[in-house]
């Protein structure tokens, strides 16, 4: 009886909380703030090199973010079996397609993931672009040799999905977000995996990954242990591991992209591994690239409410309260450093903080700095479909929250130029 009231009263308020929230997109609203400085330590003492950055600052931010943002994958043991599903050629020739599916076990249960990897058919080994899709990797091309995922999936009328399960209705559905034959013509690599197969993106933590790694008697995880996006990350570590024994694939060139909630794994994973070589955020937003303390559009408060389960329940405390956070996202971005990042924002997706975005991206550029790299080189925003790229590269384009061929042209360009292409 007093667990059904408890959960209508939480009910209630988490609706109250969706329904009552008002977004303020006006500058001239924003409370004044002022965002814990990058380059000094905890204890006041000023870094002054990158061999003080890598040694002291970063990894004491990595861990403020891990207790209080993301939260930390718990320790455990996880036996790994990876196996080749299926090979064959795509893209009427011009591509090899292999199918890998990695199955994570323990006493505990059992996960599967399938990566899905579509290469230049030529020789040698290939750079990469990796990253989480949100419906499945039989979206992403139109082609029956891909797998439907047995996963749970999120419901959806554009993606002809029903009773939360993957069909043949939504093969290659998001060729929109992902043109293969594009990026296999510039010569790159795509290597893919839906996110749900690592942890279905619903409000049940005993459902993922995360249930190999509860203790005896453990239903959720701990405040400063992994929410989803954590979950998330881990996995695209887990593909990391596996394209490091791909003799098709170059593993010192592999960039990693997310969109949206996966661009804030995204963000995390490349954050946490330092194997990422490239880091891309596309409309990643609050929790993603864009500054918390600005709270334009979505705000802390506002996705703790609606996604409980994607942040570390620590993350809780700074509902409304983001000038007690001890980081700001553009410490996040800096963490990539000194590997090429790119951030990346749409003009009409202001729910995700075009200019939050911007400045995180801007002020990591201290970091590239320590390292003799260039950021991006003002606290402007670059014009519209203008695409700025030093070792932090940036873009603002026409259009929504999506991912546009715009978006992967600047992309491939970004490597290119850091993979000297
Ligand atoms: C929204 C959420 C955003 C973003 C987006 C997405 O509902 O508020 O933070 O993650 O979903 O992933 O498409």
């Amino acid at each position: 009886m007093k667990s059904i009231f408890l959960l209508s009263a939480l009910l209630i308020g988490l609706m109250g909380f969706s329904q009552d929230f008002q977004p303020n997109y006006d500058e001239s609203l924003i409370p004044p703030y002022s965002l814990p400085p990058l380059l000094v330590n905890n204890d006041g003492s000023p870094i002054t090199s990158a061999g003080e950055w890598a040694l002291k600052r970063r990894p004491a931010l990595l861990n403020l973010f891990e207790s209080q943002v993301y939260g930390k994958v718990p320790s455990g043991i996880v036996n790994v079996e990876t196996k080749l599903l299926k090979e064959n050629v795509a893209l009427g020739g011009k591509a090899k397609m292999k199918q890998v599916r990695m199955t994570f076990s323990n006493e505990k249960g059992s996960v599967s993931m399938d990566i899905l990897i579509i290469l230049p058919n030529t020789d040698g080994k290939k750079a990469i672009f990796t990253g989480l899709n949100f419906y499945g990797n039989h979206t992403i091309i139109d082609d029956p040799n891909v797998f439907i995922t047995q996963s749970w999936v999120d419901n959806s009328d554009n993606m002809k999905v029903t009773d939360h399960k993957a069909t043949e209705a939504s093969r290659g559905l998001r060729e929109n977000r992902w043109p293969v034959e594009m990026i296999i013509d510039r010569g790159y690599g795509v290597a893919t995996i839906y996110y749900g197969d690592i942890d279905p993106d619903k409000n049940d933590l005993s459902d993922g990954i995360q249930e190999l790694f509860y203790k005896d008697g453990q239903t959720q995880p701990k405040a400063d242990e992994w929410g989803s996006v954590a979950a998330w990350a881990w996995g695209l570590s887990r593909a990391m591991d596996y394209f490091e024994t791909d003799p098709d694939i170059d593993a010192r060139k592999v960039a990693l992209m997310g969109h949206s909630r996966l661009g804030k794994a995204a963000l995390w994973a490349g954050a946490s591994d330092p194997r990422f070589a490239i880091v891309i955020s596309n409309d990643s937003g609050c929790g993603g690239a864009a500054l918390s303390r600005r709270k334009i559009g979505e705000t802390v408060g506002r996705i703790n409410t609606v996604f409980p389960y994607w942040f570390c329940d620590n993350f809780n405390q700074y509902n409304d309260n983001e000038s007690a956070l001890p980081v700001d996202q553009h410490m996040l971005i800096a963490l990539v450093a000194p590997r090429p990042v790119y951030v990346n924002s749409a003009k009409d997706d202001l729910w995700a903080d075009p200019k939050g975005e911007f400045l995180s991206a801007y002020l990591a550029g201290q970091v590239y700095k320590l390292y003799g790299l260039d950021g991006l080189p003002s606290d402007v925003m670059p014009p519209i479909d203008q695409p700025v790229q030093k070792a932090v590269g940036y873009h603002i384009r026409t259009g929504g929250h999506d991912v546009m061929n715009f978006d992967w042209k600047a992309w491939m360009n970004f490597a290119d130029m850091h993979f000297g292409k």
